[in-house]
């Protein structure tokens, strides 16, 4: 009798280490096969841009071929991809993109390239796998492309240019957009921290607050600005596309380097944001699209890229809106079976109908289930992720998807498939010691930067 008391409590012991009751509905197992796919995935990812894509950017996961985006390769695909290797423990795979990059990674170019993306892909890649690594070798690249990126900023009200020549400095297009101006806070403050050179910060801060003090007098900002002359081209404010970065680097700027007027201006946003934007109806709270001016809406869409938001609010601490949110991000993924760029949330019509292979809705899954610890943001999660490994895998990798209500595919693999959404996926189903969101911050590419 004693002997089987004693076994039942032991047995009960072991239950409660592993999970299998303190989860009930999720499980220490269920979480690990879930990674395990999600390794595998990446690995079938990385297999494939090894036999076809070499040394390119990206591959194509279709055609089975090889992708620059500007005539040579930055190696964005290894590049973002490294510090995920490093996360899940592939070290094999971690060794090879660290070689390659080192042995061809080379930024003394004569070609103009897009501003934001090599910020958010290339150099806080680099500066990320720097702080993981400790190899100096990163340090050097990323101080090299810090120089090359500063030229854009010379405009006559200190806003980047969208496009620079990283050979020359010769900068373009003065048309841009918040995104594009205000989401350099994070790498460029890493730079001013390794270099030493308050510049970069400086520079950066310096073009966020030259939106922010555009702002109309709802605190709203628009899609389009002129960098040449202030003037706001485009008075459609939104969370998403062409603005979403810029209010996450506002408050990720205080995470990573209290810095108190960033915080402010998150605030100030946030609040309008809230009380122009937010709407509710039965599937769901979204933000809608309103005039910057007059606060009127303009538009009733909601898509993928505004699925950031739930995660940001939640960091914040605003859980109850961002649960709300969160709900019809999961309903846009589960009413089309993946979600689809772009969508009309009075209605339920899809406006633009592709996937991708976006990160941000399992992104909020993965902050939600931080904060609250509640089991529905895995099972949202594993819906999601699964979803993605089960209908965009090809023989070579993942590709996107052309329209998610038919499920075509397109023949793309984008970098931050590594970068973001595999990683998020993966953290959220992992012990909360392999990443501590108190250490670090992720730029808006997933790369971790260290407090
Ligand atoms: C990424 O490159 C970044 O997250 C960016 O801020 C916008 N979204 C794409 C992925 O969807």
């Amino acid at each position: 009798m004693f002997k089987k008391l004693i076994i039942l409590v032991i047995s009960g012991l072991l239950l409660l280490a592993s999970g299998e009751i303190q989860g009930q509905s999720f499980p220490v197992s269920r979480k690990k096969a879930i990674r395990n796919n999600i390794v595998n995935a990446c690995r079938h990812a990385w297999n494939g841009y090894k036999t076809y894509s070499w040394g390119y950017d990206a591959l194509k996961p279709i055609s089975k071929t090889g992708h620059n985006w500007y005539g040579v390769s930055f190696l964005m695909t290894p590049v973002d991809a490294y510090d995920t290797f490093i996360l899940m423990g592939m070290k094999k795979e971690a060794k090879e993109a660290k070689t390659l990059i080192f042995s061809r990674l080379n930024f003394d170019v004569d070609k103009e390239v897009q501003l934001f993306e090599i910020n958010i892909r290339l150099l806080g890649g680099i500066i990320s796998a720097y702080e993981l690594s400790g190899e100096k070798e990163f340090l050097k690249l990323a101080l090299d492309l810090g120089k090359r990126l500063l030229p854009a900023f010379n405009s006559p009200t200190g806003m980047p240019y969208r496009f620079v020549n990283l050979r020359t400095g010769k900068s373009r297009d003065a048309q841009s957009n918040p995104a594009e101006i205000g989401t350099y806070l994070l790498e460029f403050g890493k730079l001013t921290e390794y270099s030493r050179d308050s510049t970069y910060y400086k520079t950066a801060k310096k073009a966020a607050f030259e939106v922010f003090r555009r702002r109309s007098d709802n605190d709203l900002v628009g899609t389009v600005i002129d960098v040449n002359t202030g003037e706001w081209k485009n008075t459609e404010s939104q969370i998403g596309a062409r603005i979403d970065s810029y209010y996450e680097y506002l408050y990720k700027a205080w995470l990573l380097f209290g810095d108190k007027d960033c915080k402010e201006a998150w605030e100030v946003h946030n609040r309008s944001i809230k009380k122009f934007m937010l709407t509710k109806v039965a599937s769901g709270w979204y933000f809608t699209r309103v005039d910057m001016l007059s606060g009127k809406e303009t538009n009733s869409l909601y898509g993928a890229l505004d699925a950031f938001y739930a995660g940001i609010l939640a960091l914040s601490g605003d859980i109850s809106t961002a649960r709300n949110i969160q709900a019809g991000n999961y309903y846009m993924w589960t009413h089309f079976n993946l979600e689809p760029e772009e969508f009309n949330f009075r209605n339920d019509s899809v406006l633009y109908p592709d996937y991708p292979l976006r990160p941000e809705n399992i992104e909020s899954c993965f902050y939600l289930y931080r904060v609250t610890k509640n089991d529905e943001y895995l099972i949202m999660g594993e819906r999601m992720i699964g979803d993605i490994l089960e209908k965009c895998r090809t023989e070579a990798g993942y590709a996107a998807i052309k329209d998610v209500r038919k499920l075509t595919l397109t023949d793309s693999m984008e970098s931050f498939f590594f970068a973001e959404t595999l990683k998020y996926a993966y953290l959220l189903f992992s012990p909360e010691s392999l990443l501590d969101l108190r250490k670090v911050v992720f730029n808006t590419e997933a790369h971790p930067l260290k407090k």
